[in-house]
């Protein structure tokens, strides 16, 4: 192993990372926890279902950092790598991205850097979600640090579409995901439009 992809790797395993990652996650969970709790008086519901997040592993760093053709290096990985920590957010219905992503943006300590509205301009593969590239800042004895993470917001369906895809095609050698990338590609149509059809289903009730 080259000696900047070991410093990758030792980056990556320190524990100032690993802490600081933990730390912004904490933070941006218990924003999302009380964008739940507001709406959930307003709608009497809870409109965000479910939060998950990870650190990126090594091995996926760089794979990611070849396919965009990134020098092996630290300072590059930081400013290029937007996921090294991820937080993802399952919601019901497709306005409830929108508004927990402008509730969460809209907060004086969330710095909004990127946002990628793969919803209205689904990727090829008919992947759809929101995402949010966001900072935190984690506040130390030695000053303000901040974090920087992906924010992926999707409904209940998109995230059912995304795991197929991820373990069926995502990241598959060419050959085996055109195989079963059009069928996917079929199946996302069909998510996309349950999508439309439950929000319109809920506002009908709404409107009762
Ligand atoms: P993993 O293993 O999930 O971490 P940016 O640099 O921010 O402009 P980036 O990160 O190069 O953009 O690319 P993009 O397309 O926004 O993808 C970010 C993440 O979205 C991916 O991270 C996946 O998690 C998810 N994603 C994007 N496209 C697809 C897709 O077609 N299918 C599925 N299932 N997920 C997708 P990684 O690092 O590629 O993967």
């Amino acid at each position: 192993m080259s000696n900047n992809k070991k410093k990758i790797q030792k980056y990556l395993n320190s524990d100032t990372f690993q802490v600081r990652s933990e730390c912004g996650i904490s933070i941006v969970k218990a924003k999302l926890k009380i964008i739940n709790a507001e709406l959930k008086l307003q709608y009497n519901r809870d409109v965000i279902h479910s939060t998950t997040s990870r650190l990126k592993i090594y091995g996926s760093v760089m794979d990611k950092m070849n396919r965009k053709g990134l020098e092996d290096d630290v300072d590059i990985m930081l400013e290029h790598i937007n996921d090294l920590v991820g937080i993802r957010a399952v919601c019901s219905y497709t306005d409830d991205l929108y508004e927990v992503a402008e509730l969460l943006c809209a907060q004086k300590d969330v710095r909004l850097l990127k946002q990628k509205d793969y919803i209205k301009e689904p990727k090829t593969s008919g992947y759809r979600s929101l995402h949010l590239i966001v900072e935190v800042p984690i506040c130390l004895g030695e000053g303000t640090q901040w974090v920087k993470m992906e924010v992926q917001l999707r409904t209940a369906a998109m995230d059912y579409w995304a795991n197929l895809d991820y373990q069926l095609q995502y990241k598959k050698s060419k050959k085996k995901a055109q195989v079963i990338g059009e069928e996917l590609k079929e199946y996302a149509k069909t998510i996309e439009e349950m999508d439309r059809k439950v929000l319109e289903l809920r506002k009908r009730i709404e409107r009762l």
